[in-house]
């Protein structure tokens, strides 16, 4: 057995990382080395590659410069949660809500599955740094895989490229991150145009803080600093730490005074969080400006005066496709005018892509993402089909959104996509009361057919897939900030972020929805920013500060009193079924929920009783 050249170039001069990479390389034996420096010419050279190869096509250059379409397996099109674990020591860590195994027991057989995983392809060893390139808020990790789509991702959504080994210099820190298609290649076995491996595994060790990803190349199973090392692993350190790792869109609203807000919003999947982050004001908003830091993840520290600063961790969007068009979101079309990856959208017999909802008329001679001739009994694009595109190219991209010392938060928003109970708008009476709400936070599954009422599926903090501990364990952590932070505040005349909870997806008896959504979420938000300014009046209610009718901004709008209230009103017999449905899920969190959340949900319940 030859051992092969390790090669590495002069701007690596951290040994731990190149013994590391050494090890890896005997473990999974792949025929060569390939050291990323984060060239175009490198993504230009991997782009023509995969060409070659059959995992993507070149796109119409004229309608689509220098962007490109992959396909994948059929079988390999989303995240795998029941193959995702959390391999601390003790089980209680990781909680009920993630799968955990034990670190030996997984280390083991992921020696066993890595074992040779590589053989005939190359390894690429890929630096990036999850946010601006020496913030103090950024983390450094290196990626090792066997995929060329993932290095040509990942120079989109991280910072990738030999930058990274200057800051880490010879013993900087870093986040070790394996990744496999696991499909080694046989002497002279053709390749396939999307390897992947039937069985799968994204492993975390949050003790250690290494992740290891076998048998996907799709984006949140692959591209290692996303939801792995940016949600998974950060959570861990920022709790660690005392910061906070968080699935959620940055945005700064700019009032026609220009007094700035910055705003941090947490949605379960399904609910527009990229249209939010990229929202157009509408007629009647001129001279107010939204501006976009971040449309996935947020990584907030405390300042030495108790504010909150956030950073984008990521440097690219990863989208979903299919429902993005010029009236949902503009910005996000004008973002993917050139340099795009698609992934399992369709495309037309003149190299354009298409997807469900671009437009309304379907074209003629579609080839779907399947790469079959379109018959009109299948979706042409897969549902959880992808762009991914530099957030630079965003027109609505905000001024400091690489800003290494991040941008301050006014408010956090949380919400879900709920028919009914829960009204438009709601502000916390405190951050108690605020954490109970991103607690409880539910979404409704889409699936369902129109009209019919969805399943309420509770997704606390939209972080139930991405917790890398204990979820009741996350809910302590942040009532402690809130203590710890806010007491700083205090004492240098500052307070911490409001705390809200919308709701754009109410229906009336026929299932319609009864708010406008898209753009006419700006009345909400302008209502949040004055909350925060101390110019807006709300109404107290048994489930918090509400603002009346009068209260919101209606310039433009036909938008009735009568409408207002279908998306307003609190219905008591729903919201005792609702807090009921709470201590269900705080009962299935387990013996470390925080007390003060299980005492809370009592006094509301109390509180509805009594006053609603
Ligand atoms: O993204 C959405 N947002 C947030 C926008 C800033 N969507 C799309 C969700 C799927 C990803 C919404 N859908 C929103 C919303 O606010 N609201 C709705 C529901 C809705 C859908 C269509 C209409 C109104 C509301 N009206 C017409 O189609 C004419
Ligand atoms: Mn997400």
């Amino acid at each position: 057995m030859t051992t092969i050249a390790l090669n590495t170039p002069d701007f690596v001069k951290h040994q731990t990382i190149i013994d590391w990479v050494a090890d890896i390389a005997k473990l999974t034996k792949p025929a060569r080395i390939e050291w990323c420096d984060g060239s175009q010419e490198e993504y230009d050279r991997l782009i023509q590659l995969m060409i070659d190869n059959g995992t993507m096509i070149k796109l119409n250059q004229e309608k689509h410069p220098d962007s490109y379409l992959a396909f994948s397996d059929p079988s390999d099109v989303a995240r795998v949660e029941d193959r995702t674990f959390i391999c601390c020591e003790k089980e209680i860590d990781a909680g009920k809500t993630n799968n955990w195994q034990d670190p030996t027991k997984m280390r083991a057989t992921l020696n066993d599955k890595f074992d040779g995983c590589m053989a005939g392809r190359t390894m690429y060893v890929v630096p990036f740094s999850m946010g601006p390139l020496g913030s103090h808020i950024a983390h450094i990790g290196i990626e090792i895989t066997d995929s060329p789509y993932v290095v040509a991702s990942m120079r989109k959504m991280a910072r990738m490229g030999k930058a990274v080994y200057e800051i880490l210099g010879a013993d900087g820190e870093f986040v070790p991150c394996v990744h496999s298609v696991g499909k080694p290649l046989a002497d002279g076995e053709k390749d396939v145009a999307w390897p992947c491996n039937d069985e799968k595994y994204i492993v975390h060790y949050p003790e250690t803080r290494e992740i290891w990803s076998y048998g996907s190349g799709y984006g949140g199973n692959a591209l290692l600093g996303k939801k792995c090392l940016a949600l998974r692993i950060a959570s861990v350190m920022g709790r660690e730490q005392g910061w906070l790792a968080e699935h959620m869109l940055i945005l700064g609203v700019t009032n026609p005074q220009g007094k700035k807000h910055y705003v941090a919003a947490a949605f379960p999947s399904a609910c527009g969080k990229t249209n939010f982050a990229m929202l157009i004001p509408p007629a009647g908003y001129e001279g107010w400006k939204v501006e976009t830091v971040g449309d996935d993840i947020a990584w907030i520290k405390p300042s030495k005066d108790g504010k909150l600063y956030a950073i984008n961790p990521e440097a690219g969007f990863f989208g979903v496709a299919p429902g993005t068009n010029t009236k949902t979101n503009s910005n996000c079309m004008a973002s993917l005018s050139h340099d795009v990856i698609y992934t399992n959208v369709a495309v037309t017999e003149d190299g354009e892509v298409w997807w469900e909802g671009k437009t309304k008329e379907v074209p003629a001679n579609l080839i779907n993402w399947k790469r079959q001739k379109c018959d009109g009994s299948e979706k042409a694009s897969h549902p959880n089909a992808r762009f991914t595109v530099s957030a630079s190219q965003c027109p609505s991209i905000d001024p400091d959104w690489e800003n290494p010392a991040g941008v301050p938060i006014s408010a956090f928003i949380f919400g879900g996509r709920r028919a009914d109970t829960v009204p438009l708008i709601s502000e916390a009476t405190d951050w108690l009361d605020g954490v109970y709400k991103a607690s409880t936070m539910g979404s409704e599954t889409t699936a369902a057919a129109v009209g019919q009422q969805g399943v309420v599926r509770r997704d606390p903090f939209a972080m139930l897939p991405f917790a890398g501990y204990n979820m009741a364990d996350y809910f302590t952590h942040w009532l402690e900030m809130g203590e710890k932070v806010g007491k700083i505040a205090n004492e240098h005349g500052n307070s911490l972020p409001k705390i809200f909870n919308v709701n754009w997806f109410r229906r009336d008896k026929d299932g319609n929805f009864v708010w406008p959504g898209f753009g006419q979420n700006m009345r909400v938000l302008e209502w949040i920013i004055n909350r925060c300014e101390g110019t807006a009046n709300a109404v107290e209610t048994p489930i918090g500060l509400v603002p009346t009718y009068e209260d919101l901004n209606w310039t433009a709008s036909d938008f009735s009193k009568e409408d207002f209230e279908l998306v307003t009103y609190q219905d008591k017999a729903e919201w005792e079924a609702e807090i009921a449905s709470h201590k269900e899920l705080f009962d299935r969190l387990g013996e470390r929920m925080p007390q003060a959340l299980i005492e809370k949900q009592k006094v509301l319940l109390e509180k509805i009783k009594a006053e609603m």
